[in-house]
């Protein structure tokens, strides 16, 4: 799972990847993208820590793209600068809201540029395929399929919307999957404040549910140690941190899910598309693991924080045996019996 940080320069994209992912921003590498990697803090990988006292704790971690961002005004190089973030599964935007900035108008402006660039790459298509319906060959019937829903994209990019708002199906969509549409990709954003500013309506009234986040300070608090950290935040009124809450928000935008592996080496959580099986899910820890399974042996999180044990989850018959096809569940806890 890749999240692409992107925005207009000076927005606070280089200073909330390193809030994220404690990783220095290196100019020399952001032309290209940096890659970060940041981790999930979840109260439920401590509760089974403390349950199985294991060697490790492994968490669930998302990778960060930071981005040079967009220059302000008329498209210029915009496109080519945001090729870099086709392959993100997300958008997580980053909203200047200091100093004067106008979050929204800005969010407006950067909407505007991601719909222009997304039209550049689905108007070439568009004439490609024009071009190769005229003559006969094989794929005939395919490329006439592939066209009618280009056609449908452009006639919505060019109407200023999106391609999600069109609700295409992952059959239509198949197609055009390479080109990492940027307008079809989940949204989160994140209006960056000063201390106890609240989010403009006029934000709002575009992105209900924008987060807000004061990057800098945030990042000034990760480098103190806990107890400096603590009072600094009781002197300044801040109950609770915006990093957090803009990891979760990514996770649940891209539709990822956590399951957990327990025992005694490790307690670790794991990534999941939401609605991945048994099997998708042996998947991510070992291609062997998936190509040998046999059953999955599966305790959801809440029965076992409510009988307190692994051992009385299994009294209580908690622990299920589930098959292939089983949907993983947000929290499940999950032992894998292979044949490899
Ligand atoms: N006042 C204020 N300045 C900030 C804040 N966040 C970032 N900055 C400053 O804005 C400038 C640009 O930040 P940076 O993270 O490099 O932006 P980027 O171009 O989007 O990567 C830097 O000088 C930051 O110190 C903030 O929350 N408040
Ligand atoms: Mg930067």
């Amino acid at each position: 799972m890749r999240v692409g940080l992107v925005g207009f320069a000076g927005s606070g994209k280089s200073t909330l990847f390193e809030l994220l992912t404690g990783a220095k921003p290196d100019p020399g590498k952001v032309h290209g993208g940096q890659v970060g990697i940041a981790t999930l803090s979840d109260p439920r990988l401590e509760f089974l820590a403390g349950l199985h006292k294991p060697k490790k704790v492994t968490p669930a971690t998302v990778e960060l793209l930071d981005t040079p961002g967009l220059m302000p005004g008329t498209h210029g190089d915009n496109p080519q600068r945001l090729a870099l973030i086709r392959e993100g599964d997300a958008l997580l935007i980053v909203l200047g809201a200091f100093a004067g900035s106008d979050p929204a108008s800005d969010l407006a402006a950067f909407r505007d540029e991601i719909l222009f660039a997304d039209l550049g790459v689905v108007t070439n298509r568009a004439e490609r395929l024009e071009a190769s319906v005229k003559k006969p060959r094989p794929d005939r019937e395919q490329q006439l399929k592939e066209l009618d829903i280009v056609k449908r994209v452009l006639a919505a990019l060019d109407a200023g919307q999106t391609i999600a708002s069109l609700g295409l199906t992952e059959e239509e969509k198949k197609p055009m999957r390479s080109f990492g549409l940027l307008t079809d990709k989940p949204e989160v954003v994140v209006a960056n404040v000063t201390q106890d500013q609240a989010i403009p309506e006029s934000l709002l009234a575009m992105a209900p549910n924008a987060l807000a986040i004061d990057a800098k300070l945030e990042l000034e608090l990760a480098q103190l140690d806990a107890d400096e950290r603590a009072s600094f935040m009781a002197d300044l009124g801040i109950t609770d941190l915006g990093r957090d809450r803009i990891i979760r928000r990514a996770y649940d935008a891209v539709g990822i899910i956590t399951f957990f592996t327990a025992g005694e080496p490790e307690v670790r959580g794991w990534n999941l598309e939401r609605g991945g099986s048994a099997v998708d899910a042996a998947g991510k820890i070992h291609t062997d693991l998936a190509k040998g399974f046999i059953r999955a042996e599966v305790t959801a999180y809440d029965d076992l924080v409510r009988v307190g044990t692994m051992k009385e989850a299994k009294a209580q018959n908690l622990q299920r045996l589930e098959g292939k096809d089983y949907v993983v569940k947000d929290g499940d806890i999950v032992f894998f019996r292979s044949g490899l």
